[in-house]
């Protein structure tokens, strides 16, 4: 082939390429602005009107066709008759269907409860900015799982990825001082090319599930900045005498000029000068620091200014790297006493998005005397990871790329990238993350392994301080007495972390008495599930299956054969706090579309499980929390 030739395909190759990953991903969306929470922000929380519309009767018309931007017909356009002889075929109106934002639309109505498809909600609202020459951006903490966003007409943009946040700037000539209708078509249809795909053990709560802010900024402002300890030299310890605070900051495309960052508890001042198109380093020196911990949850308070813009936020300070086999946090080994955790509040059967939900559920997990929550299986609300920062909770975040998704596709690729860097971008200042998880039990194929190498490459790119997992899934060696984590995936990752459900899945608890684990890679060991469903309130004496008296059992000798593991053991994060809805789990007696392995039922009661952990880990704690092997 001739040289034009060769290249002439290569661009053909390329613009699929591009032309896929941009329709997975969406259009017209913003880089995100980071640190919402300590921002000028207007809530659009509350009540919004909305339609229910399963045949997308908003967006095409009889020949399926979509409407075009101006056609009266189109949900997104304006709802009221222009005179009684107008026939119009949908509205909004808040005193007959009304649905709480942020919140699941499943737990609202009985009639959502297994509802997928779409749904229009609208909200009108006023607003006056502060200074005319500020800039506005419109914020959704999450919709799951698709949102296709309208200003008074005229489309924002769309975004997809049901657990991340995204936002869109609102052009000045859009905005009225009274009376503007913001119109949201969310859609959570299950899909074979999107992430998580089809097939999966959770339930799919729709809707606008996190907060809606308007976002109001000077003209030059910071949109992104990542600020941390510096990592002392593989395996020592940070010096709180001699200490460096590094990162950078990141302001508004057109932007520059001088950016501050101040620690003022600490008396450090320092003063680069920035412009929109690059990240800008920065570093400070520190003494008489105190590192963040699960012991001591120290955070500083961080103030970033430029031009008229002002970031405060409270950032704890602290190193976490896996070294040999060692998980070291500030350079001194750690054992993760987690459990595992869904964004749910059970005994509502909903999903949780506020500071009450976040401090409800870290609060049980305390209880159990853990040191650490893995957040599965997807980013959970930022009042989440901010309550576990204030709580000295350190945390396992993770993207929905769960089981068997499309590893061949392209733009479902570009669709989990767009998530992970969501998920990176909101929390990197959040010193209880210490694990990026890129993913759960993934398929062993050349592709799969490619597909999460790619995204570990990624996430390293995007934040280098912290370390990369994913859950890997195992088979059992049955008959024989050890276990060997050997996923090659496990070549990749920082933390080699598997679920294992000996006892459960697959005979029953006393014939893991001999059983051992262990892994060929040199690296620390983490058990990221094991569990066994129990209905609480149901008892057996001899153990039936689902009584609270088989999974107390379960867990006692699972712990016994934990004690078998080998040194590079780090840490394990049980499955699972609570029950959790799924529509996968229909035993008509005992799960009734709740996945029953919670340590909490779905009344909020702790079952017999739940001491058994819990002193486990007080033993541990108790031990300067270390693990006896
Ligand atoms: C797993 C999955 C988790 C399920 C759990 C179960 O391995 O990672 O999402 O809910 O098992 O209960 O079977």
């Amino acid at each position: 082939m001739k040289l034009s030739k060769v290249s002439q395909k290569l661009k053909v190759t390329l613009l699929i390429w591009f032309f896929a990953s941009v329709t997975a991903v969406g259009y017209a969306q913003e880089p995100l602005i980071t640190d919402i929470q300590v921002r000028n922000t207007v809530s659009l929380d509350g009540k919004w009107a909305y339609i229910i519309d399963p045949y997308e009767t908003g967006f095409y018309d009889y020949r399926y066709k979509e409407l075009a931007p101006d056609n009266s017909a189109a949900y997104w356009n304006s709802d009221q008759p222009q005179s009684k002889y107008d026939r119009k075929e949908f509205g909004y109106d808040t005193t007959r269907y009304s649905l709480r934002v942020p919140g699941d639309w499943n737990s609202q109505d009985p009639k959502f409860l297994y509802y997928e498809g779409s749904v229009w909600y609208k909200k009108t609202f006023d607003y006056s900015k502060d200074n005319s020459s500020n800039r506005i951006f419109l914020y959704f903490g999450a919709v799951n799982y698709r949102a296709d966003v309208y200003l008074n007409g005229r489309k924002l943009g769309m975004h997809k990825g049901g657990f991340t946040p995204f936002n869109f700037e609102v052009p000045d000539s859009l905005l009225k001082v009274e009376g503007n209708s913001l119109v949201v078509h969310v859609n959570n249809d299950r899909s074979a090319d999107e992430v998580p795909t089809v097939n999966y053990d959770w339930w799919n709560f729709g809707g606008i599930t996190r907060s809606v802010k308007l976002v109001e900024v000077p003209q030059t402002f910071i949109r992104d900045f990542f600020i941390h300890l510096k990592k002392p030299a593989p395996g020592q310890s940070p010096d709180p005498e001699n200490a460096e605070v590094t990162g950078w900051i990141k302001l508004d495309e057109a932007s520059q000029g001088a950016v501050t960052v101040e620690i003022p508890e600490l008396g450090v001042k320092k003063v680069v000068q920035a412009n929109g198109r690059s990240q800008v380093p920065v570093s400070l020196s520190m003494q008489d620091v105190q590192f963040w911990s699960p012991e001591n949850p120290k955070r500083y308070k961080v103030v970033v200014t430029a031009g008229e813009d002002r970031v405060v936020d409270k950032i704890g300070f602290r190193t976490i790297e896996a070294h040999g086999e060692q998980v070291l946090l500030n350079g001194e080994p750690l054992f993760m006493r987690g459990i595992s955790i869904h964004e749910e509040i059970p005994q509502e059967g909903r999903r949780a998005y506020s500071k009450e939900d976040a401090l409800h559920l870290l609060g049980w997990a305390k209880e159990l005397n853990v040191n650490m929550v893995r957040l599965a299986h997807y980013p959970h609300n930022e009042n989440m990871v901010r309550a576990a920062d204030s709580l000295g909770i350190l945390v396992w975040s993770e993207i929905p790329v769960y089981w068997t998704i499309d590893f061949e596709n392209k733009a479902v690729y570009a669709n989990a990238k767009q998530q992970l860097t969501e998920m990176v971008t909101r929390d990197r200042n959040r010193a209880s993350v210490i694990i990026w998880s890129v993913g759960n039990e993934t398929p062993v194929s050349p592709t799969r392994t490619n597909f999460m190498c790619n995204l570990i490459t990624e996430a390293r790119e995007l934040d280098s301080t912290r370390m990369i997992s994913a859950a890997l899934e195992v088979n059992y060696n049955s008959g024989k007495s050890l276990n060997l984590v050997d996923d090659p995936l496990g070549q990749y990752v920082d933390l080699v972390a598997f679920n294992e459900y000996l006892g459960w899945y697959g005979g029953t608890p006393d014939e893991i008495s001999d059983t051992k684990w262990d892994t060929p890679y040199d690296k620390p060991l983490f058990v990221s599930e094991t569990g066994a469903g129990a209905k609480g309130g149901f008892h057996s004496e001899d153990r039936a299956m689902w009584s609270e008296e088989y999974q107390e059992w379960y867990y006692k000798e699972q712990l016994e054969m934990l004690k078998r593991m080998p040194p590079k053991f780090s840490g394990m994060s049980p499955w699972i706090l609570a029950d959790f809805h799924s529509p996968k789990r229909n035993n008509p007696v005992y799960q009734e579309g709740w996945n029953r392995k919670g340590l909490i039922s779905s009344e909020g009661k702790k079952k017999k499980a739940f001491f058994i952990l819990k002193a486990f880990y007080k033993q541990i704690e108790a031990n300067n929390g270390a693990f006896d092997h």
